[in-house]
This record gives C-alpha cells, sequence and structure tokens, in this order.
C-alpha cells in the first residue's frame, strides 16, 4: 500500500491522531444520542401502526427531547474542533490507495455535510429562525438518516486506528541518541501537555453551551440559560407562548359567544357544550409540563375537564382514538391525534384554567389540550372539535 502525505503548511501538532480520536468517540456518543431521541420524536408525532407511545412517564418526553436538543449543541464545539484537527488530511495525497479507503473517505462527505447540516439546522429551528426553503422536520429527519450511515461507514473503517490512537502506549527508540531520545522526549511531553489543554478548552466550551442552555428544560438551572432562546417562565401568565392567538388567526373565534365543544364521529350520542356548560362539568387538576420540540419545557398546574369523562357520555368505544381539532384553520398545529391510552389517561384534559386563572387566549383559551407525556406541538389549543375514530 502506498503512504498518503499530508501538505506540510498545516504544522500543528494537536492535529494527531489521538486528538482526532477523541473527538470521533464523544462526537459518535453525541451524534447517536441525538438521532436515537430524534428518531423517537419522530415516531411519536407521525406514528406508524406499529408504534404507540405511552401516557406515562408523563415527563418522559420532556427528557428525551431536552437530551436531543442538549447533546445537539453541545455537539456544535465537538465538531468543530474535530473538522479543525482533521483538516489537513482532506488534502490528503493519493486521495485513495485502496478500494475500501476509497468507500471510507467517499463517506466523509456526507459525515461532514450531514453534521453541519444537522447541528445548523437544529440550532436555527430553536431559534424560531427558518433561513432555508424546505421543510425543517423533513430534511432534518432524512440528512439524519444519511448522516448516521455515513457515520457508522466511518467507525467501521476507523475502528482499528482508534482503538490503537486511545490505548497504544508510546515506546521510547532505542535506535535515537541520549540527546536525540531526550529532545524527543521533551517534545512528546509538551505536545501532550497541548493537546491536553486543548482538549480540555473544547470539552469546557461544550460543557459551558449546556449549562447555559438546559436550564430552559431543567428547572433548578434556570437562572443560567442565558444562551437558550426561551426562558420558561417568562410570557403571559408566567410561562412562553409558541404562537399567539393573533398570529394563529383565533383572536374572534377564541372569544366568540357562538363558541362551541363538539364531540363526533364515531360516537352513539353527539355531544355540543358552550364554555358554561364545560365549566358545570366534574373538573379535574393536573400538574403537567408543556414539552416543546425545540427542547424548552415548563409545568403549571391546569384545571378542566378529562376527555375520557366526555368520551364516555358520548358513548365512545373503549379503544377509541381521538383528533383534536383547532378554531386555527391553517397550518400544521391545528390538530393533533390521541391513541387509546392518551385518550383514556386520567390526566389527559381539555383545560379551562391554569394555575387557578382562565386560560389567555394566547395559551387556548377557551379550551386546550393538555396530556401526560406529549410534545408540545401534540397540545393543542384553540380546541373546538373532538372526532372520536
Ligand atoms: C444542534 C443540534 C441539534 C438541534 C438543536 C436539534 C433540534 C431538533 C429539534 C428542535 C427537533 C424537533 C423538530 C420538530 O419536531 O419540529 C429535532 C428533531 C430531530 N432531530 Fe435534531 N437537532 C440537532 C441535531 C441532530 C442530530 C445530530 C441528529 C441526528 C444525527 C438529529 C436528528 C433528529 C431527528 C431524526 C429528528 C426528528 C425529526 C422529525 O420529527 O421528523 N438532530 N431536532
Ligand atoms: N392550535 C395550536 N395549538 C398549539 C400550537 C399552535 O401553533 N396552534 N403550538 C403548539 C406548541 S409548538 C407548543 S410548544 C404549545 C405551547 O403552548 P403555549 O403557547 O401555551 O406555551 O402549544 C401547542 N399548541
Ligand atoms: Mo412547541
Amino acid at each position: 500500500m502506498r503512504e498518503q502525505t499530508t501538505p506540510r503548511i498545516f504544522t500543528s501538532d494537536l492535529r494527531d491522531e489521538r486528538t482526532a480520536a477523541l473527538l470521533g468517540v464523544a462526537l459518535g456518543v453525541t451524534f447517536t444520542v441525538c438521532f436515537v431521541t430524534g428518531v423517537l420524536s419522530h415516531l411519536i408525532q407521525d406514528p406508524p401502526s406499529w408504534f404507540l407511545w405511552p401516557s406515562r412517564p408523563a415527563g418522559l418526553y420532556r427528557v428525551t427531547q431536552g437530551v436531543h436538543v442538549a447533546t445537539g449543541l453541545a455537539s456544535i464545539p465537538l465538531l468543530l474542533a474535530k473538522l479543525w484537527v482533521v483538516f489537513p488530511k482532506l488534502f490528503a495525497w493519493p486521495p485513495f490507495t485502496s478500494v475500501a479507503h476509497l468507500v471510507e473517505r467517499l463517506a466523509i462527505f456526507p459525515l461532514v455535510a450531514g453534521g453541519v447540516f444537522e447541528l445548523f439546522t437544529g440550532l436555527a429551528d430553536t431559534h424560531l429562525w427558518y433561513p432555508w426553503p424546505f421543510g425543517f422536520r423533513a430534511a432534518h429527519y432524512w440528512v439524519a438518516w444519511i448522516t448516521i450511515g455515513a457515520l457508522v461507514v466511518h467507525l467501521g473503517a476507523k475502528w482499528a486506528s482508534t482503538r490503537a490512537a486511545l490505548f497504544a502506549r508510546e515506546t521510547p527508540d532505542a535506535y535515537l541518541s541520549d540527546a536525540q531520545r531526550r529532545s524527543d522526549t521533551h517534545r512528546r511531553r509538551e505536545s501532550a501537555f497541548d493537546r491536553r489543554t486543548f482538549l480540555a478548552t473544547v470539552f469546557a466550551a461544550a460543557g459551558a453551551v449546556t449549562v447555559f442552555t438546559v436550564g430552559q428544560t431543567v428547572s433548578p438551572l434556570r437562572k443560567l440559560a442565558l444562551l437558550a432562546p426561551r426562558r420558561p417562565d417568562t410570557g403571559p401568565q408566567g410561562f412562553p407562548v409558541n404562537r399567539t392567538a393573533a398570529t394563529a388567526g383565533v383572536v374572534e373565534s377564541a372569544r366568540s359567544p357562538e363558541y362551541r365543544l363538539r364531540v363526533d364521529g364515531k360516537v352513539r350520542r353527539k355531544l355540543v357544550f358552550t364554555r358554561d356548560e364545560l365549566v358545570a362539568m366534574p373538573q379535574h387538576e393536573a400538574t403537567l409540563p408543556i414539552s416543546c420540540v425545540e427542547g424548552w419545557s415548563t409545568t403549571q398546574r391546569w384545571r378542566g375537564v378529562r376527555v375520557r369523562d366526555l368520551l364516555d357520555r358520548a358513548g365512545a368505544d373503549s379503544a377509541a382514538e381521538v383528533r383534536v381539532q383547532s378554531l386555527q384553520r391553517r397550518r400544521a398545529y391545528r390538530f393533533s391525534d390521541l391513541n387509546h391510552w392518551h385518550a383514556h389517561d386520567p390526566d389527559t384534559l381539555l383545560a379551562l384554567e391554569v394555575n387557578g386563572e382562565p386560560l389567555g387566549v394566547d395559551h387556548g383559551y377557551p379550551l386546550r389540550l393538555i396530556g401526560p407525556n406529549r410534545p408540545g406541538v401534540m397540545q393543542t389549543k384553540w380546541v373546538t372539535r373532538l372526532v372520536v375514530r
């Protein structure tokens, strides 16, 4: 096999295999965690027939999506450092030395491009910034598969050299003169020191990104969430609003005396309620989080009518699933589906109140869905209809 050489203009000692291997292992872990939690989030929102997401534990999605966004953000400094370390290798000559090596190098393009794409689109999405013409979810989802595919190829190709770089002990060269050996050992020690400092800086940056953002979902760290786009304790009634009633175009219909909640579809009795009739029904209280897909979350005390009580009154089947529809006419979040576990969970509510006050119009007045273990996007506001199926 022919030797590859990298251009001499890149001279930093930090660009060594061990640094690259350590950063690679860290990124392997964060990307795998991101991939698993991301695919889970996708399955919850668009469940295929074989996937049934439970309604318990109530805060599980808050954890999985919080982990997704936190590991994703921590990957940003790791990936930048890794790219800096291995950058000269992109210009290695000859470009490949065998067919296996060619395949390995071809996988680098989707890996690097995919990784950068995922981190950039993910970060932008958490800031509700969409500087691209395609749909975020579909693009982020498919590029995740491509990136992970390339990562598997890359890990396979680098397994042996990563192990060697991580576990090999450096053996002094017996053929060097004493003076040479001394200066060589000295140089090695120095570069080992530089490498440790470099890695410590990179990992500290990843840690800092985490500490200054994770308070958006971990309440005790709330005050430190300086880099997070949302403060979970700020907004009308003490927590954020994702989309206001005005942007959703529902201010009038939400406040209208004509407002009704309808329960229909596969039921024995179709039901229609005014808001006052809902207030007169048995009320139930539950302390539940809104766990936004964008990584922030906030726990509040909700009060309202149990969905399962409404289903019982309508004479719905005990295996019934329900589509919850909003007054909102356009866009993706105007309805969400309850599988039978969520529909029948005692804490799945159509809330009329939050923290002892009537819901504000931006939080979903007159009626909003709030249930355990659901992504925020599936906690539909301004609910006007339950379609039983
Ligand atoms: C800075 C890094 C990242 C951030 C901030 C981030 C953020 C997000 C957000 C906010 C969502 C929810 C989208 C929605 O449902 O509306 C999401 C979903 C997802 N993420 Fe990430 N992400 C990051 C990195 C990654 C990486 C590295 C991977 C995989 C290698 C990944 C894979 C996924 C997948 C598969 C989904 C599900 C998409 C869907 O619902 O169809 N993400 N991510
Ligand atoms: N009808 C409707 N319901 C909706 C939304 C929406 O845009 N329209 N946004 C969802 C999202 S993404 C989240 S995170 C929660 C946020 O609820 P909040 O605005 O009361 O905090 O509401 C959900 N319910
Ligand atoms: Mo959300």
